[in-house]
């Protein structure tokens, strides 16, 4: 038999706060299509809950079934909090921020009592950037310098664009986005720190220690879940 992952990955998640869910009022919602995925198997359940949405794409997706969301500033840091990622490691460490809300997506992790983190399995990786680039939110007016800056440590970087006539993704937050060709990290703190000391970098699309429950969907229908 053959399953959507991402699916079984939102179905995994949904056993997994049924759990837990009666404790929380309020959802933090990540960004991306698995998250997506989950708030379509949750419909009923988030229906009686506020929300919480890390990303405009994503309030206007909760808004377009009908659900209202709460907007940042945080006042509240008792919810669970419910994301995608771009890549996993078995050790609970992730890459995000492909969809360009990472730092949205940090800061709901950062402040959440519990989260649970929803991916296929083909995001698994045995280390981080063995597949995928670094997202990191800068500000722009930095992003020259930056990009002078990782050439200089031999890291190749690319300023996200929308394409050519428009010019740089903005993200929700006002920052422009840079994709960072780390390669495989042995030690993706190290990478984290470093890429976060030069001026004009507002956070990095590594997640570390910021996992409870990672669900992985399989093509072949089920799911596992690393704690
Ligand atoms: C967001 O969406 C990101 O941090 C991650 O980059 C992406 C995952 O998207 P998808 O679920 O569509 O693969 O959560």
């Amino acid at each position: 038999m053959h399953c959507d992952p991402k699916k079984e990955a939102a179905k995994g998640a949904l056993e997994l706060i049924k759990e837990f869910i009666s404790n929380y009022e309020i959802i933090g919602l990540g960004t991306g299509s698995t998250t997506q995925a989950f708030i379509m198997e949750s419909k009923e359940l988030l229906k009686n809950k506020k929300l919480i949405s890390s990303s405009n794409s994503t309030s206007l997706f909760l808004s377009s079934l009908g659900l209202e969301t709460k907007e940042f500033p945080l006042l509240n840091s008792n919810y669970i909090y419910i994301d995608g990622a771009d890549e996993v490691t078995k050790q609970g460490y992730m890459i995000k921020g492909r969809g360009g809300a990472l730092l949205g997506e940090k800061i709901l992790a950062y402040s959440s009592s519990l989260n649970i983190f929803v991916v296929s399995e083909e995001k698994l990786v045995n280390k981080l950037g063995e597949k995928r680039p670094v997202p990191i939110e800068v500000i722009p007016k930095a992003y020259p310098y930056l990009l002078n800056i990782f050439k200089r440590n031999n890291l190749r970087s690319e300023l996200r664009q929308c394409n050519a006539k428009d010019g740089p993704i903005i993200s929700d937050w006002g920052g422009y986005i840079i994709d960072v060709y780390t390669g495989p990290m042995d030690d993706p703190r190290y990478y984290d720190n470093m890429l976060r000391s030069f001026p004009g970098v507002v956070e990095t699309g590594i997640f570390m220690g910021l996992s409870d429950y990672i669900v992985i969907g399989k093509e072949s229908c089920g799911y596992d879940v690393i704690r």
